[in-house]
């Protein structure tokens, strides 16, 4: 496989400063090592560049909505272009407002391929939050709804059709902080999630399997990996740490499930935020995850 390491160093969608961090600290994880020792072709974009975070309170239930816009349109643009040459894009975020982007331009590609796509959202949270419902007006709480049509045109026409996708493509696992109208929606809209509940009482195994049900060769799987999926005992290095989350083994699996399939065509590693971490920790184990997710197996059966 070929892949294109894609930096966006922004936090314009988040809480806390410092994601806008993330994409070096992956690099200096050994990232780009680490893949190319799995015989993986690995070209590093760089980084994109982008508005810097004003760091000005919500307006109309949005913060920074343009440079949120700004930014995604920049990074929509440059999904596209590797997903048209061929490539495997990993997103090295930055806060999560980038799914909108990476997930509009992965949509489109699939569209005109007539692949089905399919998005695993790896998360504490359910990021399905509007500007009407948002507790905090931060965008990386936002995305899923985004791409689902709900939210400002600027985001949800980012492609030109509204919706990008439809909540009937989504499977969320790991989650553990659903606000309470965001609850709400994601009932309405009905999202396939896997919560810490269901992974508790059925295993992890369970609904990886069933997150993954029905996809076939013609599938297209997009992963969106926030690091805050992870327990924050294994992984300090995020801005919005929920307790009682996916654990090292837990992990393992879920990424080696993935890489079983042999489908997955695009991936977000985001909110990983060095700033809070423990020399590089999460950065470290974040690289040891996607070894995983690209056939490293945890008992070296290869
Ligand atoms: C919270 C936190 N639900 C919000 N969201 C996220 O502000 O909307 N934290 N995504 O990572
Ligand atoms: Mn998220
Ligand atoms: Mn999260
Ligand atoms: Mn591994």
């Amino acid at each position: 496989p070929a892949v294109s390491l894609i930096g966006v160093p922004t936090d314009i969608g988040a809480g806390a400063r410092g994601a806008g961090l993330g994409p070096e600290a992956l690099r200096i994880a050994g990232l780009a090592e680490a893949l190319a020792a799995r015989g993986v072709d690995v070209r590093d974009c760089g980084n994109l560049d982008g508005p810097r975070n004003p760091w000005t309170p919500p307006e109309q239930g949005y913060r920074h909505l343009d440079e949120v816009v700004e930014w995604n349109r920049v990074l929509m643009d440059a999904t596209y272009a590797e997903l048209q040459d061929g490539r495997l894009p990993i997103m090295l975020g930055g806060d999560h407002c980038l799914g909108i982007g990476s997930i509009t331009a992965v949509a489109r590609w699939c569209r005109e391929q007539g692949r089905d796509l399919r998005v695993l959202w790896l998360d504490a949270h359910s990021d399905f939050n509007t500007s009407e419902v948002t507790p905090s007006g931060n965008v990386h709480g936002m995305p899923v709804a985004c791409l689902c049509g709900l939210g400002p045109d600027a985001l949800t026409r980012l492609g030109g059709d509204s919706p990008a996708i439809c909540p009937q493509q989504v499977r969320q696992i790991g989650i553990r902080s659903v606000d309470q109208e965001e609850k709400r929606l994601i009932k309405q809209h009905k999202v396939d999630v896997y919560d810490m509940r269901y992974i508790d009482e059925a295993g992890m195994k369970r609904a990886v399997e069933a997150a993954l049900e029905g996809i076939d060769g013609n599938t297209h799987l997009h992963v969106s990996f926030d690091v805050d999926f992870l327990d924050p005992s294994i992984a300090p290095g995020v801005g919005t740490t929920v307790p009682g989350g996916v654990n090292y083994r837990e992990a393992q699996l879920v990424m080696e499930m993935i890489a079983d399939t042999g489908r997955m065509g695009s991936l977000d590693i985001v909110e990983l935020n060095p700033l809070l971490d423990n020399r590089n920790a999460t950065a470290v184990l974040a690289v040891d995850l996607v070894e995983s997710l690209f056939g490293k197996s945890t008992l070296m059966r290869d």
